[in-house]
């Protein structure tokens, strides 16, 4: 049974209040040039939570300006990397001092569970930035043998101006996943957080200067995509746009980056993720799997496993254990710990959600449970599956963002992979069996950037995370992921016995 909670006394009182609103240019949070400001909601209520300075083109223009010129003239890209470390690991620190904050922030502005934020997502953050500055000291390049004439060598240098624009549905992971690496590699930047989630990327901001990093190097400007989120992908002094977001999006970034100044660019984008379940399956912990994969932050999850391939030995058992956990799941306010599922980050992508759920019934799809929402305010939607998909059917092809699965059968491993790769995205994809042949030539055969063999969303710091396919390119996480802001120089000098 879903049930809508209001929270308990002690849950609200975690409702942080809001210090930072304005746009953090060059160490100071400043107004923005026209005066202007949005609105961030509360997807619980649909109240207004705050009103947020709004950046637009101008806005960009300063705090490329603040970060160009701490990138030319000041101490962050020129600092020895275990300086650098230490201010990113005296920042990780803040952060666990600031972690109930920064946690309630992301909850009460994207209706993301309060506990998971504080407990799981927050101490990631802090972990990144350790990750990061544990590399920040080991960027080196490598001497080379040319020819007998020639003594070579590489430099990898940072890349400059990064912009980064980020998504909603994780903001906290996301500012950190981005700002980690660039910051580890010597470039300054300016981030766009998305309009509808911008309070913890600003408190974040204020954490930086605490930290001791230096103005200019981090600049936050809140603001529209179409406006502050187009100034930052087509200004001629950004060397490299860092884009999370829909493909739709990613496309316009790519045109503005090939239209300007021929920014680097790296896109991760939408996806349709399968998980597969073979007939050796433990069936409780399928389940678990499945409803992790699609219930987990609402389904507001890239990654999301919205296509779920069942083998027919264990489909019926599977399907009525499944229906039963995913009637039993909790929605409601996302401060009450006893809840499993918050509200949709916005009436925009709730509303979105609802057709893509009227579209399956329409389309034929039979409607195992959900469909409806829950409770009188808010963006609060059931668990919801479907049964009967055929491939071609608009809910087993686009991203739907949002608690909804297409759930089907298979026969055999060849026909699962076919169906598997019948995507445009390629952004991961998970595996539930116990043979392991089946488990390394299906983790082969599928074209995604992440494999999960019987587990779901297990992200590491270490491990590369990013697209194949209409699902970008360009890695988070691991060292590939500095690298994405390092750029590589070659030096070439003659020896004694050279002509030259
Ligand atoms: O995304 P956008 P939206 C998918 C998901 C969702 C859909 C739409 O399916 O339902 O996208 O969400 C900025 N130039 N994902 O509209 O537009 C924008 O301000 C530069 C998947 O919110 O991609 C925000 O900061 N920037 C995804 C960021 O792009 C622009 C996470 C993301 O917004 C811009 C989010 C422009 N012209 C949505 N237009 C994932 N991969 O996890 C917008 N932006």
């Amino acid at each position: 049974m879903t049930s809508l909670t209001n929270g308990d006394a002690g849950s609200l009182n975690k409702v942080p209040t809001i210090k930072f609103t304005k746009l953090f240019i060059n160490g100071d949070f400043v107004d923005s040039l026209s005066g202007k400001t949005f609105e961030t909601i509360d997807p619980r209520t649909g109240d207004v939570i705050a009103r947020i300075s709004e950046g637009d083109k101008e806005d960009i223009d300063i705090a490329v300006k603040a970060a160009r010129h701490a990138f030319d003239n000041g101490p962050w890209p020129r600092l020895p990397g275990s300086e650098r470390a230490r201010i990113l690991l005296k920042w990780a620190e803040i952060i666990e001092e600031n972690a109930e904050e920064l946690a309630a922030l992301d909850a009460i502005d994207a209706g993301k569970l309060y506990h998971m934020c504080r407990n799981v997502e927050v101490p990631a953050a802090a972990n990144t930035l350790r990750y990061y500055a544990g590399a920040a000291d080991k960027i080196h390049g490598e001497v080379l043998k040319m020819s007998r004439e020639f003594h070579a060598y590489t430099l990898l240098e940072p890349l400059g101006v990064v912009g980064h624009i980020t998504p909603w549905n994780f903001p906290n992971t996301m500012f950190y996943i981005k700002v980690a690496p660039s910051l580890a590699a010597g470039c300054t930047m300016v981030l766009k957080p998305a309009e509808q989630t911008p309070l913890s990327a600003l408190f974040s901001a204020h954490l930086a200067k605490l930290a001791g990093i230096p103005d200019g190097v981090i600049n936050v400007v809140p603001g529209f995509g179409p406006t502050a989120g187009a100034a930052l992908s087509s200004h001629m002094d950004v060397d490299k746009v860092s884009f999370t977001g829909s493909t739709q999006t990613g496309r316009v970034i790519m045109q503005a980056a090939a239209k300007s100044n021929l920014k680097q660019v790296s896109l991760e984008l939408g996806g349709k993720s399968p998980l597969i379940i073979f007939d050796d399956a433990d069936i409780d912990k399928a389940t678990e799997l499945a409803l992790l994969g699609i219930l987990y932050n609402k389904g507001e999850v890239c990654v999301a496993s919205s296509r779920v391939f069942v083998q027919e030995g264990i489909y019926d058992e599977f399907e009525k254990k499944l229906v039963e956990k995913a009637k039993a799941w909790v929605v409601g306010d996302p401060f009450d710990p006893k809840v499993q599922q918050g509200p949709q980050v916005d009436k925009e992508q709730f509303e979105k959600v609802l057709s893509y759920i009227e579209h399956g019934k329409k389309e034929g799809a039979t409607l195992l449970t959900g469909g409806k929402t829950v409770g009188n305010k808010g963006y609060f939607i059931e668990p919801t599956i479907f049964s009967n998909i055929r491939e071609d059917m608009l809910i087993a092809q686009d991203e739907i963002f949002g608690p909804v699965m297409a759930l089907k059968k298979f026969k055999t491993t060849e026909e699962a992979i076919k169906s598997a790769n019948n995507t445009k995205y390629g952004l991961a994809a998970g595996i539930v069996t116990k043979n392991l042949d089946t488990a390394n030539t299906v983790s082969r055969s599928i074209r995604a950037g992440t494999i999960w063999i019987n587990c779901y969303f297990a992200f590491g710091d270490d491990v590369p995370f990013g697209g194949y396919k209409m699902s970008g390119f360009g890695k988070d996480h691991g060292l590939e992921a500095l690298h994405k802001y390092l750029q590589v120089k070659s030096v070439v000098t003659p020896l004694y016995n050279s002509p030259w």
